[in-house]
C-alpha cells in the first residue's frame, strides 16, 4: 500500500493505523506544489489535492480521511483498530470519524489553516471549538479513549489535536482533552509517526 501524506497533516493518522497494526506501506510525501516524485499531478489520485490518499497493491486509490482510516482498520488484525462489523462499538467509531472531520477538521481547523480566510473568520472558528471540546470533555472524562479502546478514531482526532498551538485554539483550556492528548502521544505507534514526520515537518516548514 502507498500512503500519500503530508507532515503533520491529518494524514498523520493513516501513519498511526498502519504502525499500530504493523502494516507494511510505502509513504510518499506530496510537495506543496502537487507534482509528486514521478512526475505525475497529484490531483490525479486526489482530486481535491488533499491527503491521505491510498493506493493499493491491487490499484484501488482510496481518498477522504474517515474511509482511508476505516479500510486500514478492516485491514488490521482482528480488533486491533476497529470494532466487530455492525456492532454498536463500530457504528459509534464511524460517528467519531464524522464527528472529528466535521465539527474539528474542517470547521474549526480549516479556516484557521487553510488560505483565504479573514482574521473575523478565524477567530470565528476557534470560537467555534468551544461547542465539539465540551462534547469530547464529557465523553473522555469517564473513558480512555472515544471508544472502550483505541481504534482509528482516536488516531484522527489526536492528529487533529495536534494543530492546537499552531492555530491558537486554546487546548490548555480543556484539560481533559490536554489528558488524552498527552496519553495518546506516549503510545508506541502514535510517537513512532510523530518521530517519522517530525523532522520532515521542518524542511516543509
Ligand atoms: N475531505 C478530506 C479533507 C482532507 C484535508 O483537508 N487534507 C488537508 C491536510 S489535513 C490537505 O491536504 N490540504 C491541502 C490543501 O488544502 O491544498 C478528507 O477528509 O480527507
Amino acid at each position: 500500500m502507498k500512503l500519500y501524506f503530508r507532515p503533520f497533516a491529518c494524514s498523520l493518522a493513516a501513519r498511526i493505523a498502519l504502525e499500530e497494526a504493523g502494516l507494511d506501506a510505502e509513504f510518499v510525501e506530496v510537495p506543496r506544489d502537487g507534482t509528486l516524485p514521478d512526475g505525475r499531478a497529484f490531483t490525479e489520485i486526489s482530486p481535491m489535492g488533499y491527503v491521505p490518499a491510498i493506493e493499493t497493491s491491487g490499484g484501488f486509490t482510496l481518498t477522504e480521511g474517515p474511509a482511508v482510516l476505516t479500510y486500514i482498520a478492516e485491514l488490521a488484525p482482528e480488533g486491533m483498530l476497529n470494532f466487530t462489523g455492525f456492532s454498536d462499538a463500530h457504528y459509534r467509531m464511524l460517528g467519531w470519524l464524522n464527528f472529528t472531520s466535521t465539527e474539528l477538521h474542517k470547521a474549526v481547523f480549516a479556516p484557521i489553516l487553510g488560505s483565504g480566510f479573514s482574521d473575523g473568520e478565524q477567530d470565528a472558528a476557534r470560537v467555534r471549538a468551544a461547542r465539539p471540546f465540551a462534547v469530547l470533555t464529557r465523553h473522555l472524562e469517564a473513558s480512555e479513549f472515544l471508544g472502550d479502546r483505541f481504534s482509528v478514531a482516536d488516531a484522527y482526532l489526536l492528529a487533529v489535536l495536534n494543530w492546537c498551538e499552531f492555530s491558537k485554539v486554546p487546548i490548555a483550556d480543556w484539560p481533559v482533552l490536554l489528558a488524552y492528548r498527552e496519553r495518546l502521544r506516549a503510545r508506541p505507534s502514535v510517537a513512532q509517526a510523530m518521530a517519522a514526520e517530525l523532522p520532515l515537518l521542518s524542511r516543509a516548514a
